[in-house]
């Protein structure tokens, strides 16, 4: 709040992606924009969609409440709104609420007159989420492919549809993803203890800067990525494991259908051992 004097300044109207000047103003904190209202909008009417489900199922359970797409001899029909009707409506609301808050990232930042960073990289996770409802049940010829709306009952779909490829483990691309997660937590940890080392002296210490933070690394292991460098490193291993993550999956099922261990004959196949 102590900001708000210093944000008067960029605060201005104008620059909007779409629709002049309609909800150009702020609430609070809060910008509220065009798509602030959509964002809004779906995710309200998606959340009251599934505590409607939630209502007309079986337990209040938090952890069992769960939502199913459709059969799958519906394929790609509308179904019902109690027989996956209800998970379609919900799909279409997160998606509304996800593609909103991304357009509000860029209207935003267009404003301020930033790079489109933020929204690039978000496209990312939402592309991960629409591969898993949308693009695999579309190429797989069935809604009944998305996974079901519940903690639990996720949880099984992943572990159902990872044993149906025998091991997951062997999918080339989910260990591509995989490493690039764990890749991204030693980054960030590297990243987070060093500035925070630098930022937070000791009593009587004075704060450190750069030329610490890169001879620290430079005696360490003999290289510094450098200031920028580490923040273009995070964003590149960020999306890359959304980006795998999305593409593990949809091969799985579209372009292989055997076990993911099975996969690897390619390599006993070569012409060098036969
Ligand atoms: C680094 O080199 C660097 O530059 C000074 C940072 O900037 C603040 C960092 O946060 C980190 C973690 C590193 C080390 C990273 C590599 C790839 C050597």
């Amino acid at each position: 709040m102590a900001m708000l004097s210093f944000e008067k300044k960029y605060r201005v109207r104008g620059g909007n992606l779409i629709g002049g000047n309609t909800f150009d103003f702020w609430v609070g904190p809060f910008y509220v924009g065009f798509f602030g209202v959509t964002s809004v909008f779906f995710a309200t009417l998606g959340t009251l969609l599934i505590v409607w489900g939630a209502a007309m199922g079986p337990t209040w359970n938090l952890w069992q409440i769960s939502i199913a797409p459709p059969d799958l001899s519906y394929g790609l029909r509308m179904a019902p709104l109690m027989e996956g009707g209800l998970w379609q409506f919900i799909t279409i609301c997160a998606i509304g609420a996800f593609v909103s808050w991304a357009l509000r990232q860029a209207e935003i930042a267009r404003k301020l007159g930033m790079g489109l960073h933020v929204p690039i990289a978000f496209s990312f996770a939402i592309l991960a989420y629409i591969t898993l409802v949308v693009i695999r049940p579309v190429l797989m010829g069935a809604w009944g492919h998305g996974f079901p709306y519940g903690i639990f009952s996720h949880l099984d779909w992943v572990s159902n549809v990872g044993y149906q490829y025998l091991h997951f483990h062997y999918n080339p691309a989910h260990m591509l993803a995989i490493t690039f997660f764990f890749t991204n937590a030693l980054a960030l940890a590297l990243h987070g203890s060093l500035i925070l080392s630098m930022t937070n002296p000791q009593k009587g210490e004075s704060v450190k800067t750069g030329e610490h933070e890169n001879t620290f690394f430079r005696d360490l292991v003999g290289y510094s990525i450098g200031a920028l460098g580490i923040h273009r490193l995070g964003l590149f291993l960020a999306i890359n494991a959304a980006f795998w993550s999305a593409v593990c999956i949809v091969i799985s099922g579209p372009f292989w259908t055997r076990g993911w261990p099975e996969w690897w004959n390619w390599w006993l196949e070569l012409p060098f051992w036969s």
